[in-house]
């Protein structure tokens, strides 16, 4: 995900726009919306802000979206939400931070294309963020009201990350040994095209479904990525940008014992860093926890891959179960197959807990990347 740069010192100019993505490699192209200063460089997720503890920034947010919704057959008018006379609302919250009122991207703060029309508590075109809490990675997102669930799921959302020159440690990994990694599940249509329900289960509600649950994991946009990594530490930012989706993060190795697989730490939540590290697997007594991230938390942490062979493999699981933590067991994929094996490089790649109730109930055919079928290669280098 590229850095937004400035407008000028302190102030950025970020759009929504309707634009093109490629989710994975066997994927046609998607229609998508996402951020950016232009409709050409607009990327979903969005792009990064990197903001200073100390330095307030001003972001005037800017709505290019066409009238009609990407995802208008799942729109469900007879929910308490936003009706504008035409156009799609949006509104913009920066999720985690200490903001103003007028800037905190209430839901009925929404407003449609060019500003045309505004919901009854809107203010301002241009947002304030004050940048005076804790370093931590928020993130950013749609948030108008009876849309949010689709308007991000459709691609609004990104990371903006706040940083404390001062107080930081300078001993963690940084530059490109630092990478966050946004988790959203998401469903396929068999033309490559964003899937979700349209079918509510409430009479009184005849689109709107209270959770949904993709069948297909996505980090910073892409399905299933990989990730060649150095025998070094690495430190990951994970936010949960699914609508209901929790996950229970691990590391699997092909070797079976865990022992042969890297060692991770917590080192951060919502709040920012953690007074002392917390081992999730490895360490003193060789613990084997999983990381886990409910939507919208972060968790900062730690993997070091220092001293393991070269060309070992690891694939980052999920197992936690849906919806969570009383719903459907987990279920791996075991098809993650490595066509590059002959790489010198330890490999990162994710995987998805098995999902296929919502695809059922909505009576339309989804495209499964990873049920059925000979096993196929979905590794994709990032
Ligand atoms: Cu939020």
């Amino acid at each position: 995900m590229p850095v937004l740069a400035p407008s000028s010192p302190g102030h950025y100019e970020v759009g929504m726009w309707q634009v093109e993505h490629r989710f994975h490699s066997q994927l046609p192209m998607a229609t998508v919306w996402a951020y950016g200063a232009s409709q050409a460089t607009a990327t979903t997720p969005g792009p990064t802000i990197e903001a200073v503890r100390g330095y307030p920034i001003d972001v005037r947010w800017s709505n290019h979206l066409p009238d009609r919704h990407l995802l208008a057959a799942s729109v469900d008018t007879s929910l308490h939400m936003a009706h504008p006379a035409r156009g799609i609302p949006t509104v913009v919250h920066l999720h985690g931070a200490e903001t103003e009122p007028g800037s905190d991207g209430f839901p009925e703060s929404w407003f449609t294309a060019e500003f045309a029309e505004k919901g009854p508590t809107w203010e301002k075109e241009t947002y304030h963020y004050e940048n005076e809490q804790r370093s931590t990675l928020l993130w950013y997102h749609d948030h108008a009201l009876g849309f949010m669930r689709l308007n991000i799921y459709a691609g609004l959302a990104g990371l903006y990350i706040l940083r404390d020159p001062a107080n930081d440690p300078r001993t963690l990994p940084s530059g490109r040994y630092e990478i966050p990694l946004i988790l959203q599940d998401r469903m396929f249509h068999a033309d490559g095209s964003l899937a979700y329900p349209t079918t509510g289960v409430n009479p009184d509600h005849p689109q709107w479904q209270p959770e949904f649950f993709g069948n297909v994991i996505c980090v910073n946009g892409t399905a299933w990525p990989h990730l060649d990594v150095e025998p070094r530490r690495y430190r990951f930012r994970v936010v949960n940008a699914s609508g209901s989706r929790f996950y229970r993060l691990g590391v699997a190795t092909e070797d079976p014992a865990w022992s042969e697989g890297p060692t991770i730490r917590q080192i951060g939540t919502d709040g920012g860093l953690l007074r002392k590290a917390v081992w999730i697997a490895g360490g003193p007594g060789r613990r084997n926890h999983a990381l886990l991230v409910a939507p919208a938390e972060r968790a900062d942490v730690i993997v070091d891959f220092t001293g393991l062979p070269v060309g070992s493999r690891f694939v980052l699981t999920n197992d936690a179960a849906t919806p969570f933590p009383g719903g459907d067991p987990y279920c791996h994929i075991s098809e993650h197959e490595d066509n590059e094996m002959m790489r010198p490089y330890q490999v990162v790649g994710a995987t998805v807990a098995k999902q296929a109730s919502v695809a059922a109930t909505s009576g339309e055919e989804f495209l499964s990347l990873h049920e059925g079928g000979a096993p196929r290669a979905v590794t994709l280098v990032v």
